[in-house]
């Protein structure tokens, strides 16, 4: 039997499970083939009840739906509406930290409070909302206020787009796609996509772009910035990956999901003494709270919590039989947790009202009620210690730097006094560093475990383009040790090794959650306006991918980078391959439209291939493709790399 995952500790619990006759993801993925050849090519439609139609594609009858909508047509709408699904997910997160802002800045008897007063002066001064000389308090409430109206507004433009650069704005106002209020986009794009409606591919898309521009100029953007604000931005701290961060002796919590809200509050209840002696008394050493999926990214990178492991990883923590809570919320929370939890003593507590799984125990989370069901759970988790049985705790964990959020980047780069994209731009120019590469986003049983995200990132770094990553896909490549400054030597290109070592950092940066790709958004944007590499997004050597993609939200995110200009290349395939028209549209004709198109590339090695041709090309456009080779390591620029 093939391996299903480059993890050891992966296959290590498979086997056994196997013995145990225990089910998970693999097996069910393998129960779905031969999968349905129009659901993935895109070719299905259950919009209305004439149907389900689907569309032949030999190219045999039928080639229409009952309505006559064509392949295109069909393509198109799913497509849609998986942006507009991420879009949603991600805005309603963005939603729940804006309302916590708001509850911080009232109630000084919350449990949450600001925590980056310096941060929350550079959003208030984005949003024109003044503040000089008034409280903090004050000051977050009106940012708090302003952003939840970006949610209903009608007219008019969503806030943060401003920070994109001017020529982008420029363009979306040209193609009359600046998202106006994110609900809106996301409900106008459920009606265009309804039956009997929008019919023209190329009219879905723009308002797909739209949609998607609302969830990463609008509703991620505004959760990573609040989040920031309230639990702090994070900077490069140490910590661990895999497993192997599950103890043999403490009480082992997991919290799972997406929203730091919770996680932030677990933290904080898992310190508290009172509960730390009740673990010891119920015979443990201590609590060992870990993570799993991007919830586990936001405390990892803020307070160093362990990662125990990326989506795929989920239900094998809970078969170590060392876990005694699994705490989840919302997003990428596989259902079948439940069955899982009952072959072990690991309760399964569920904690949103939009998120309950049949057999879960449900304690009930806000942002009113935090640190009291926090601590609530915690001991449900403690008292639940004895019951443990034995355990198979894989012995697999690496370590890893994280917190590379865009300003803790030109900190790195730049220094205190330097502080800007200057440095980054300057090797970017001399050509130490080619270009940079957002690797993002899930996980996926179709393809090898964690392969795609470590074979591309290991392919890109050696060829001095620097990794910028979010998500499953930097939990990946954390446990390939890709994120320690020391794989510099062993794995980048010597021009980027270079930069590295100058700067002490590891070519692949972690930062943050699948909603903190809007800080790879900002990055572009301000590498865009401090000059040297054109004036636009599209103008600069960069590449997004997504190699083991899964998510809606993650077709959200690559529409997102799209219409910002990057070129983007999804891994596995996408669910529009049935319909050729739309293909050259989102292949090719986005290109005129954006400056960056879609690519889809299965093999991972070409994938690369592509980046790296397109970083060549851009380059090229440029006029930095041949210069730099000359002058590269001389003295001065020996001396520029001193920062
Ligand atoms: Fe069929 Fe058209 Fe209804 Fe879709 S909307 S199910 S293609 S009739
Ligand atoms: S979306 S990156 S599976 S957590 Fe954050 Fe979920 Fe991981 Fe995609």
């Amino acid at each position: 039997m093939s391996k299903k995952s480059i993890d050891g500790s992966v296959n290590h619990l498979l086997e056994n499970n196997k013995q145990k006759s225990l089910e998970t993801v693999w097996d069910r993925s393998d129960q779905q083939k031969p999968r349905c050849g129009f659901g993935e090519r895109g070719l299905c439609c259950h919009n209305c009840y004439m149907g389900p139609c689907r569309i032949n594609p030999s190219g045999k009858k039928p080639q229409k739906g009952v309505c006559g909508a064509t392949a295109e047509v069909i393509v198109a709408r799913n497509f849609a509406r998986m942006i507009a699904g991420g879009a949603a997910a991600h805005s309603d997160h963005g939603r729940e930290v804006a309302k916590t802002l708001l509850l911080a800045a009232n109630n000084p008897d919350s449990s949450y409070s600001i925590k980056d007063v310096n941060k929350l002066n550079k959003v208030a001064k984005v949003l024109g909302i003044c503040f000089q000389d008034r409280s903090k308090e004050e000051i977050a409430a009106e940012v708090a206020e302003k952003v939840l109206e970006n949610f209903g507004k009608q007219d008019g433009e969503v806030s943060f787009i401003k920070m994109a650069p001017e020529t982008r704005q420029a363009r979306w106002g040209q193609l009359g796609i600046v998202p106006r209020g994110i609900d809106r986009e996301i409900v106008e794009m459920m009606h265009r996509t309804t039956m009997g409606v929008d019919h023209d591919h190329r009219n879905i898309m723009l308002h797909g772009a739209r949609t998607a521009l609302a969830d990463g100029w609008g509703g991620s953007m505004i959760a990573t910035e609040l989040q920031d604000i309230l639990f702090g931005t994070p900077s490069p701290l140490r910590g661990q990956v895999n497993l192997g961060v599950l103890s043999e002796t403490d009480v082992n919590i997991i919290v799972h999901g997406h929203e730091p809200i919770l996680s932030e509050m677990l933290v904080l209840a898992s310190q508290e003494q009172e509960l730390i002696d009740l673990a010891k008394s119920k015979g443990a050493t201590g609590i060992n709270l870990a993570g799993i999926c991007c919830t586990a990214n936001e405390i990892l990178l803020r307070h160093g919590v362990p990662i125990a492991g990326n989506i795929l990883q989920q239900e094998l923590a809970v078969s170590t039989g060392a876990v005694e809570a699994m705490v989840v919320d919302v997003q990428c929370i596989m259902p079948s947790l439940s069955e899982v939890c009952k072959c072990y003593h690991t309760q399964l507590i569920t904690t949103s009202t939009k998120a309950k799984i049949e057999g879960a125990k449900h304690l009930e989370f806000t942002e009113k009620n935090a640190l009291k069901n926090a601590k609530k759970i915690i001991k449900e988790a403690i008292l639940n210690f004895p019951n443990r049985g034995n355990v198979d705790i894989p012995k697999e964990k690496m370590d890893l730097i994280a917190g590379f959020s865009h300003e803790a980047i030109i900190y790195m780069l730049g220094g205190t006094f330097r502080g800007s994209y200057v440095p980054l731009n300057d090797n970017i120019i001399n050509g130490r560093i080619k270009g940079v590469a957002g690797v993002v986003g899930c996980c996926n049983p179709k393809v090898t475990h964690d392969q795609g995200h470590v074979s591309l990132v290991e392919e890109l770094i050696a060829n001095d383009i620097l990794v910028v990553q979010t998500g499953c896909s930097a939990i990946a490549c954390a446990k390939a040790g890709f994120l320690l400054p020391e794989s510099a030597d062993k794995y980048a290109g010597k021009g980027l090794a270079e930069v590295c070592n100058a700067v002490g950092m590891p070519p692949v940066l972690h930062s943050g959650s699948c909603v903190d790709n809007s800080r790879i958004l900002i990055a572009l944007s301000e590498m865009a306006k401090i000059g040297g590499l054109g004036k636009d997004i599209s103008d600069l050597p960069v590449a997004g991918a997504a190699p083991e993609w899964m998510s809606e939200k993650a077709i959200s995110i690559g529409q997102y980078f799209v219409a910002s200009g990057v070129f983007t290349v999804f891994g596995i395939g996408l669910p529009v391959q049935g319909s050729q028209v739309f293909c050259r549209h989102i292949f090719e004709e986005f290109e005129g439209l954006f400056g960056g198109m879609w690519a889809a590339e299965p093999d991972i090695k070409k994938m690369a291939g592509l980046i790296i041709n397109h970083i060549n090309k851009k380059r090229e456009k440029l006029g930095i493709s041949k210069a730099k080779e000359r002058v590269l390591y001389d003295m001065e620029m020996r001396r520029g790399l001193e920062v």
